[in-house]
């Protein structure tokens, strides 16, 4: 009876952490306002040829670890999603991005299915846009992040996401939100001539991502000593709130 328990106990612990440092359901942790939903009869704003950002208010100091945004792809023509992502982090410029802060280096890319509705796909830059024009979207799970962005409770960012793969014919597209927050989503063909809002037919958008603090592995591996001292009760929250999750799916799936 104790193996059996001490089996079953390993398996939710494996299964906890791997799908606290994978995937994002609804009704896991967030370091943001609120988590933006994908709108599964909503649109794309195409990725390549121009860089996408939407605002977030950190909701409490820390690393983030995790970054969870939504795709889809022009005509559900499937490219490949694990390449040339570039993914940045700016302060906000009064309703704008203003300057970069932080910019993803090393990290660990998961894509799964998340749903299908008809959705539209729109390109800022090469208007008009398409209605009706493609219905599978998917989750993009940046994780494992070697450096991560130290952010501050109360402050808005930007975050910013551009594909550069313009070397096969498929085009990604990051999924509009049910939800908006502050200021509406903004593109820019370059990082130097200005950001503009996102705007069809006098309707303005936000996107689907979610922001998320992981406990790692190895708490220590990002502070010194000192710090690791001093953050030392927040490991331990996290530890505890890593175990809560454990104990509450084991109990939800009996
Ligand atoms: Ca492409
Ligand atoms: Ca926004």
């Amino acid at each position: 009876m104790r193996a059996l328990r001490l089996m079953i106990c390993s398996f939710l612990v494996l299964y906890c952490v791997s799908s606290s440092f994978g995937d994002w359901d609804e009704g896991d942790p967030y370091k943001m306002h609120y988590p933006q939903l994908p709108d599964p009869y909503g649109w794309d704003i195409c990725l390549e040829d121009q860089y996408l950002a939407d605002d977030f208010t950190c909701i409490e100091d820390g690393y983030i670890t995790d970054i969870h945004f939504w795709i889809s792809w022009l005509d559900d023509m499937e490219g490949d999603p694990y390449i040339d992502w570039d993914i940045s982090i700016y302060n906000d410029a009064g309703g704008a991005p203003g300057t970069l802060l932080w910019q993803l280096q090393q990290y660990t890319i998961q894509v799964r299915y998340y749903g299908q509705g008809l959705q539209g796909w729109y390109c800022p830059s090469y208007p008009p846009a398409i209605y009706n024009n493609h219905q599978f979207f998917y989750q993009v799970n940046i994780t494992g992040i070697l450096e991560p962005f130290v952010q501050e409770a109360g402050t808005t960012y930007w975050l910013v996401i551009r594909n550069n793969n313009v070397t096969d014919p498929y085009v990604v597209g990051w999924k509009s939100s049910t939800t908006a927050y502050q200021n509406p989503a903004v593109w820019a063909r370059d990082l130097v001539s200005g950001w503009t809002p996102i705007v069809y037919s006098l309707e303005v958008y936000d996107l689907a991502f979610v922001i998320e603090y992981v406990m790692q592995i190895d708490p220590f591996l990002f502070f010194s000593p000192e710090e690791s001292l001093k953050r030392l009760p927040s490991i331990i929250d996290s530890f505890k709130n890593l175990l809560c999750r454990c104990i509450t799916e084991f109990s939800v799936e009996g």
